[in-house]
């Protein structure tokens, strides 16, 4: 039994008993003033309008029997597995594992690599810490997805460009059917966050189809029924 949802380009299938919602990186660094995403210059305001809906999809999901996924960008406290090259892309002063208002900065375990207590992890649910900005890299992601017969991947979360499309499109390649709810993401930058949702769902849909938290929940309505809950996540 699949449900349809209404998508950019096309209209996108999803196996409910199949389908994992992967929320991207909503941390306190990104999202709350005094974070690594404001040290970097950045307006963290812009990405608050994302909250909401995301809020929404993940209760939708969680009542739909949908596993619902986090993760975090973050790295060891002996920063062991900061390659030079990530750290050169940080400003001076602003690096990562350098002491900032929430605490040393993208360090696992510090108050702002936590995630924004609006969109708090349920007990149980996966949290996945990773080093890079895509799920994929260097974490157990592929295979706990895999293990739990996972196939259709909704991902949404923080920065849209970023670590969402990084993730969009390790996913595909990984052969995932990936929908991408682009009100559930948000960006420091209003045209990247357009023009990374459009390259998604250019020439056919070229990394997946881009949808609505609303277009999601209303698919999924009254799905619950039918629906084997997944031992794992
Ligand atoms: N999560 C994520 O996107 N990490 C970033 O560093 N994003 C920026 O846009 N800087």
């Amino acid at each position: 039994m699949s449900v349809t949802v209404d998508a950019q380009p096309a209209p996108v299938a999803l196996d409910p008993a199949a389908t994992a919602l992967l929320v991207i990186d909503m941390q306190r660094d990104f999202l709350e003033p005094g974070g690594f995403g404001e040290s970097l210059g950045n307006d963290v305001s812009l990405l608050r309008a994302c909250v909401e809906p995301c809020g929404r999809l993940m209760q939708a999901m969680r009542a739909a029997g949908v596993p619902v996924l986090h993760t975090r960008e973050g790295h060891r406290p002996g920063l062991e597995d900061v390659h030079p090259e990530k750290q050169a892309r940080c400003a001076p002063g602003r690096k990562i594992g350098d002491a900032g208002p929430m605490g040393r900065i993208l360090v696992r375990g510090e108050a702002g690599h936590d995630i924004i207590e609006e969109l708090y992890p349920l007990p149980g649910e996966v949290v996945i810490d990773k080093p890079g900005k895509g799920a994929f890299f260097a974490t157990d992601l592929d295979l706990l997805l895999r293990s739990a017969g996972v196939r259709d991947l909704i991902v949404c979360g923080v920065t849209t460009e970023v670590c969402v499309h990084t993730t969009v499109r390790e996913a595909n390649d990984r052969g995932y059917r990936v929908l991408v709810p682009g009100d559930c993401c948000g960006s420091y930058f209003e045209e990247f966050h357009k023009v990374g949702l459009a390259m998604i769902s250019a020439q056919g849909g070229i990394f997946g189809a881009v949808t609505t938290a609303d277009a999601i929940i209303e698919a999924f309505g009254g799905k619950r029924d039918g629906h084997d809950d997944k031992e794992g996540f």
